[in-house]
């Protein structure tokens, strides 16, 4: 399927997604959230992908947010229906099965922040920008940023950065824990690509259950997280890719995982 504002790139199991709209520095409309929501289901179907990267076109910006000019136009339900649409869309990279890495090329501002924090892992070029920018324009983070930013750097500082509008750099988010790595601007998506090989070398299985596991205990109290880990541990434990992961470290060899 053709995309319009999104380009696809995939090779040795790495799916790239770059949001294209550079004119607009990538802002996501209701169209390129609907293609990004096509991708997303396509990819859950597709065996051959392993790692998922999501990227902004260009040099300046990953995603500067929700489209402005089209939010402008929409009477509440209307506004209502884009959100929810962000909203699902981002919990469904979320949940996606195959680990998504975003690799923040500039801007990452309102929906682009929220898209970042979407993802499992978050690569950042030195240059990177990022930010909830919405309440300037009247509204609030409306793709999950009320949500996910106070978990990522805690409540008090989400409430400072959605109050003032404050930019944060690719440091600052570094050390606040938004972020999980900075890499030099031109390195961004070489650096990016090096960490996506390394989880595929890893076992498949055991990758997908650690994701549950992280994903879904964070949504409970301790104990019933410690209890979903056993179940998705037993899961890879009972995985051909456990007995040769353990055979390959006492054979002294690298592993050859199937996903079975
Ligand atoms: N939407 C639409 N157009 C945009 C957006 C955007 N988010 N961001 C930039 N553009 C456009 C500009 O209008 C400009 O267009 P033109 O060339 O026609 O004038 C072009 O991109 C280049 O932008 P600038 O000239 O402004 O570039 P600068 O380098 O001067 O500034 C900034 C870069 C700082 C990134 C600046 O463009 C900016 O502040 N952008 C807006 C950032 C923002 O406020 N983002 C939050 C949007 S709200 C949101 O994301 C809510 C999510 C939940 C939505 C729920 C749905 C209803």
């Amino acid at each position: 399927m053709g995309y319009k504002n999104i380009i696809l790139d995939e090779k040795d199991g790495i799916l790239t997604i770059t949001i294209n709209r550079p004119k607009v520095l990538n802002a996501l409309n209701t169209d390129t959230l609907n293609e990004l929501e096509n991708v997303v289901r396509d990819i859950e179907r597709d065996k051959e992908i392993m790692v998922v990267i999501i990227t902004g076109s260009g040099e300046k910006s990953f995603v500067a947010g929700a489209d402005i000019a089209e939010m402008k136009s929409l009477n509440i339900h209307e506004g209502r229906n884009m959100t929810r649409l962000g909203q699902c869309v981002f919990q469904e990279i979320e949940n996606l099965s195959r680990p998504v890495i975003a690799a923040v090329n500039g801007y990452a501002l309102g929906g682009g922040c929220e898209l970042a924090m979407a993802c499992d892992i978050r690569i950042a070029s030195e240059k990177a920008k990022f930010g909830q920018p919405e309440v300037g324009l009247g509204i609030i983070p409306g793709y999950g940023g009320t949500q996910r930013l106070p978990r990522l750097i805690g409540k008090g500082r989400a409430k400072y950065y959605i109050f003032t509008t404050d930019m944060i750099t690719a440091e600052e988010a570094f050390n606040m824990g938004l972020i999980d790595k900075v890499v030099p601007h031109g390195k961004l998506y070489e650096e990016t690509l090096k960490i996506a090989e390394k989880i595929i070398s890893k076992g498949p299985i055991a990758v997908r259950m650690a994701k549950y596991a992280v994903n879904n205990g964070m949504n409970m109290d301790l104990a019933s997280g410690i209890a979903y880990e056993a179940e998705a541990y037993t899961t890879s434990f009972g995985s051909e890719d456990r007995i040769e992961g353990m055979s390959a470290f006492l054979e002294k060899r690298k592993a050859d995982f199937k996903d079975e």
